[in-house]
């Protein structure tokens, strides 16, 4: 009986299922068929992209993070200063790693009222190391994780009773990644889902010499590299896609215009890949943009608030001025 059916299973049977899914295959394929070509940067952030990202955060040359929790270290009391002596959370889109959350909510506890942490963040692993690092940490802290987009998560949080005002904080110049329009449609989502009194906290990383931001985006250890890479391996093991990584080179590029960063992969040679049901023709010397980082002048951050509709607080930077916090009010 098992060998009748068996020719015909194997006939019916579906084409292996890829973790990748259709969105991330349109998505891929539009961007690749674009000029400039382009993959979306928010797919760099598999487990193994994130662990790179996190060791990027720890090379000297990628002064971001270090710089901020500089800030963060130098004027966190006045940062966590609006809120009054009632309860109060703290937002984190995109729970990052940690370090520099840490050194806010440090400042929080022995407050007589309730003291929330809600971590945001679409990877479940995000949110789970988050809390467990927070729970363990700064035990006293209620946790209350959140798994959705930024805007959507804000709008369930305003919802439930008993938070407080909350400070949100989009940290690491991670706005950078996103065209100016996108910026400004999220920054105004973002305000028209937080109470009146509430604050946002963004970090912007500041335009600067042009050999820092070189160094910072193709560090000489190659973890930037790396990191860059992770894309391709990712997208070949989740698309099935036929990405040969012996012919592809990390690029960063420098738009004076935005002003950003560019991270590339340029051929060295002439490729055929293949993602889904589709062949994508490269030539040699051809890129494919993989992010922008675009830097900020503190004009820009002016613009940014008034066009979202927030009322300016105050702005950190450090003392040679790399980066900034700045610190928005959502209005009466
Ligand atoms: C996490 C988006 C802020 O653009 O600087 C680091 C990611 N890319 N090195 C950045 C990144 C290359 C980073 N952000």
């Amino acid at each position: 009986m098992q060998r009748a059916t068996r020719p015909v299973e194997r006939c019916t049977k579906p084409r292996p299922q890829l973790p990748g899914g259709d969105r991330m295959l349109a998505d891929v394929l539009s961007g690749l068929r674009a000029r400039p070509r382009s993959l979306p940067s928010r797919y760099f952030y598999d487990d193994r992209g994130s662990r790179l990202f996190q060791w990027i955060s720890r090379l000297p040359d990628y002064y971001l993070t270090r710089v901020e929790r500089e800030i963060l270290e130098r004027s966190g009391d006045a940062m966590v200063a609006p809120f009054g002596d009632g309860p109060c959370t703290v937002v984190d889109l995109g729970a990052g790693d940690g370090h520099k959350t840490h050194r806010l909510l440090r400042r929080l506890l022995g407050r007589p009222a309730g003291v929330t942490y809600a971590p945001v963040d679409l990877a479940q692993a995000a949110l789970d190391e988050a809390t467990a690092r927070v729970g363990g940490e700064l035990p006293g802290v209620s946790l209350r994780p959140v798994r959705a987009a930024y805007g959507r998560a804000l709008r369930q949080l305003a919802s439930q009773p008993g938070l407080g005002p909350k400070l949100v904080l989009f940290l690491g110049s991670s706005i950078g990644n996103l065209e100016h329009a996108a910026a400004r449609a999220l920054l105004r989502e973002l305000r028209i889902a937080m109470r009146p009194g509430d604050h946002l906290l963004v970090g912007f990383d500041m335009v600067k010499p042009l050999p820092l931001l070189r160094r910072a985006y193709d560090d000489p250890q190659g973890v930037t590299r790396a990191f860059n890479f992770n894309l391709l391996v990712r997208l070949n093991r989740e698309l099935g896609a036929t990405f040969d990584l012996e012919a592809y080179r990390h690029v960063a590029t420098w738009d004076p215009v935005r002003p950003a960063m560019e991270s590339w992969l340029e051929c060295t040679s002439a490729q055929s890949v293949r993602v889904g049901r589709s062949t994508i023709a490269l030539e040699m010397g051809e890129r494919i943009r993989t992010e922008i980082s675009c830097k900020y002048r503190d004009q820009q951050i002016t613009g940014f608030a008034a066009d979202a509709g927030f009322t300016e607080v105050g702005r950190f930077a450090d003392p040679a001025g790399w980066f900034v916090d700045a610190l928005w009010r959502a209005p009466g």
